[in-house]
């Protein structure tokens, strides 16, 4: 998968997106993340990307034109299944949102500053708007490398056991159950009998049994939710 991102503050995506799990996605080359700086579109010397609000108001507001050339720019070099724009109004993101944006091919992440950019490139270019959570960030980038993480540890390979991330909180509307290692007694706080048993049907219904509970007990509006 390639990713794009579009961003006036590109240094905020660096560090994220190179350690770990991102990291080995991309040395793997099962991830490709590539930045780009707005500036380099922009509408004069000065690298203006931004303006004042018609209407009045404070706050700046992306302008039209550098965004539309950097996305005329890479549209022609390939094609993209979707033009995401970052933004807290946009759908809340979804492990369901995110399964599916793992199965696309080419993505373009636009991260909004200030006021937001202006509504005609939502208008005319943008396909889906995603928020990462009901509280504002002062931009679009962390919230564009959490939409890269939660998409990226999904791509075949990238998790080194490959059915881990079926196990994860959220895959089944269930929040995942307790784990425990080395020691099977700290400070005489002992691991439960039934993960020691060596019985795997007991341990898998144990975990679920476990799942559902706590699932039940901090998000009872998961369980609402399943059809
Ligand atoms: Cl995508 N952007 C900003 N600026 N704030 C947010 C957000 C996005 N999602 C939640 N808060």
């Amino acid at each position: 998968m390639r990713i794009d991102i579009i961003s006036v503050v590109p240094e905020l995506l660096e560090s994220p997106l190179q350690h770990s799990i991102m990291k080995r996605a991309q040395t793997k080359g099962l991830l490709e993340v590539q930045v780009h700086h707005l500036r380099q579109w922009a509408v004069n010397e000065y690298g203006q990307v931004d303006d004042y609000q018609y209407g009045g108001g404070a706050g700046m507001v992306m302008m039209c034109e550098p965004l539309a050339k950097a996305l005329d720019q890479l549209m022609a070099e390939r094609r993209y299944d979707e033009i995401i724009y970052l933004t807290p109004d946009g759908a809340t993101l979804s492990q369901g949102m995110a399964n599916s944006l793992s199965l696309k091919e080419n993505l373009i992440m636009i991260c909004g500053h200030y006021k937001g950019i202006d509504d005609r490139i939502r208008q005319h270019y943008i396909t889906k708007e995603i928020s990462i959570g009901d509280y504002v960030l002062s931009g679009g980038e962390l919230a564009a490398a959490v939409l890269v993480d939660a998409i990226g540890r999904l791509l075949p390979g990238v998790l080194n056991d490959e059915t881990s991330a079926l196990f994860d909180s959220f895959q089944d509307n269930l929040l995942a159950p307790p784990v425990y290692t080395r020691p099977a007694d700290f400070r005489g706080w002992k691991v439960p009998d039934v993960l020691l048993s060596g019985d795997p049907k007991k341990v898998e219904d144990w975990r679920y049994e476990q799942a559902l509970r706590r699932t039940r007990e901090r998000r009872p509006d998961l369980l609402q939710d399943e059809g």
